[in-house]
């Protein structure tokens, strides 16, 4: 009988077991918790369903073939030194998970949109004070990282009556939503933009992509939501620009430290809004058909759904 271990927070391994038995009663899932340190335990795993597993851990799975990562980015995956990168490694795509975030995106960009900041602390000083936001369809959103979350995202708030723009790495198309790639597509959009939904992985290629020369290219006043990584933003960059009024305002889920330090200037900003890393979770009852569909694929040696290609990092 094949064998998968899962990893991930105490709460949800029983759900993830349970979605697994439901739609694969011939493998055996087990918790990584009561799996064992013999040689033999470890022998026995035949694929690993992780989120954050111990450096060295998947290396030292003598018989692994299969990673799938808990959650869509892998970050928590590539911090393991010894990460076994000649495996096949897919990347969480999960219903739940996509909504999760299509809602969150629509709440930052309209907390942003509606100043929702200004009217909490008009509140907090029992000031009736009158604050009109602009109209949507003349705000442009940009969603930077057009893959499976941010093009749904940008659905939603299109669907809102934003006009929304997409970018992504590879030159694609949308129906509906005008799209840019690379870095001439980018500098082409960036002016353009009223707010900006970051969803692109943290990679090398997208560490401190917004920094003080990206912010200086942008909107004045633009609004930064940001539910991809922290590795993306240059912090200090991105609090000059809001003490400057170059940027108006951000919502904030990721940061380069988790948590967040509690002496962070992000917390007390006025113009920030942090939250912490909740953008949008993986579901095992829905997140469960994926993990099968992966094993499946594999066993059967059709192509494997949301496979990471390490050669560009996601
Ligand atoms: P996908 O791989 O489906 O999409 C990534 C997108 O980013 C693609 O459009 C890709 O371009 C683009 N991209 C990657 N590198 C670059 C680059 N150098 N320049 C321009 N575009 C680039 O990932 P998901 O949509 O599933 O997830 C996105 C990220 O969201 C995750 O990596 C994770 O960090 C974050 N996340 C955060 C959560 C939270 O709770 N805060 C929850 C879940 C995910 P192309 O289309 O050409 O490949
Ligand atoms: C993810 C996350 O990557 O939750 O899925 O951040």
């Amino acid at each position: 009988m094949a064998k998968i271990i899962v990893s991930d927070s105490a709460d949800l391994v029983d759900r993830w077991i349970a979605a697994i038995k439901d739609r694969r009663p011939d493998i055996e899932a087990v918790p990584l918790a009561e799996l064992g340190d013999s040689d033999e335990a470890r022998a026995s795993v035949d694929y690993a369903l992780v989120w954050q597993p111990d450096p060295g851990f998947l290396a030292s799975l003598p018989n692994l073939k299969l990673i799938v990562s808990v959650g869509a980015g892998l970050d928590h995956l590539t911090n393991d030194p010894l990460l076994p990168r000649h495996l096949p490694t897919v990347r969480m795509v999960d219903p739940g998970l996509t909504q999760g975030m299509s809602e969150y995106c629509a709440w930052g960009v309209l907390s942003l949109h509606r100043l929702f900041v200004p009217l909490l602390n008009s509140q907090a000083s029992g000031a009736w004070q009158v604050v009109h936001a602009p109209i949507a369809s003349n705000t442009r959103v940009g969603v930077l990282g057009f893959g499976v979350l941010g093009s749904r995202a940008g659905e939603a708030l299109q669907a809102l009556g934003f006009q929304v723009c997409g970018w992504s790495r590879s030159a694609k198309q949308h129906d509906s939503i005008p799209l840019y790639s690379g870095d001439d597509g980018l500098a082409e959009m960036l002016p353009t933009c009223d707010y900006l939904v970051l969803l692109v992985p943290a990679t090398p290629d997208t560490f401190h992509l917004i920094d003080a020369d990206f912010l200086a290219r942008c909107k004045p006043g633009v609004g930064i939501v940001n539910a991809g990584r922290g590795s993306l933003i240059d912090d200090d960059a991105l609090l000059e620009a809001l003490d400057s009024g170059q940027a108006g305002g951000a919502v904030l889920d990721v940061f380069h430290q988790e948590p967040l330090p509690s002496d962070h200037p992000y917390w007390q900003h006025p113009k920030v809004i942090v939250t912490p890393h909740v953008a949008a979770l993986t579901y095992p009852e829905t997140g469960g058909e994926h993990v099968v569909a992966a094993i499946n694929a594999l066993e059967t040696g059709e192509p494997l759904p949301a496979l990471v290609n390490w050669d560009r990092g996601y």
